[in-house]
């Protein structure tokens, strides 16, 4: 099995809800390392480029909204990198399918997300989809200095968030 890293980011709606410690006692079972993990105040830059495969989708400035955290005023995230065989996949598979009440029930998403009554979408956490996916955001939200080692060999970067959110 391949050692992969994948980036985890618990949203402010689980912060908000307390539901962090759940989150993360869940991923802790896949028996995975934790290579990095911040809190991060997202800025509307940064969730641009997070999210800029969905710029054409009606959702769009819903979902801007949510990850800074300006529905549920907690404008903060933890975001995390876990590094291990099959890591992108399995923490895929723990956090469960995108909408709440059609994933896994016992999956993160079905076991913890919820569509509020005024039908926001509260899925809890994102985490990468892919190969692609992971290494483009693990690139934007962390820099090699944060990270315990380099999950992409000797490469350097200079991370998205330094030049993207507001301190
Ligand atoms: P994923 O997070 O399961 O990979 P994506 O399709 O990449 O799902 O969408 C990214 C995020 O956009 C979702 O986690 C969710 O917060 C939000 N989102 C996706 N589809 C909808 C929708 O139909 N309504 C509202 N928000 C959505
Ligand atoms: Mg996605």
């Amino acid at each position: 099995m391949t050692d992969e890293a994948t980036l985890v980011v618990i949203k402010p709606d689980a912060i908000k809800r307390g539901l962090a410690g759940r989150v993360l006692s869940r991923l802790e079972e896949l028996r995975l390392e934790i290579i990095g993990a911040k809190v991060v105040r997202v800025g509307r830059e940064l969730a641009e480029e997070h999210y800029k495969a969905l710029r054409e989708r009606p959702f769009f400035e819903e979902l801007l909204e949510l990850i800074q955290g300006n529905l549920h005023d907690t404008r903060y995230v933890l975001a995390l990198v876990f590094w291990g065989p099959e890591a992108i996949a399995r923490v895929r598979q723990a956090t469960g399918s995108t909408h709440p009440e059609k994933a896994d029930p016992l999956s993160l998403r079905g076991s913890l997300g919820r569509m509020t009554t005024t039908g926001v979408m509260e899925n809890i956490l994102h985490a990468s989809a892919d190969a692609i996916d992971a290494e483009r955001e693990i690139k934007l939200w962390f820099t090699p200095q944060e990270l315990l080692h380099n999950p992409f060999g000797s490469q350097h970067w200079e991370s998205g968030v330094r030049r993207t959110v507001q301190r």
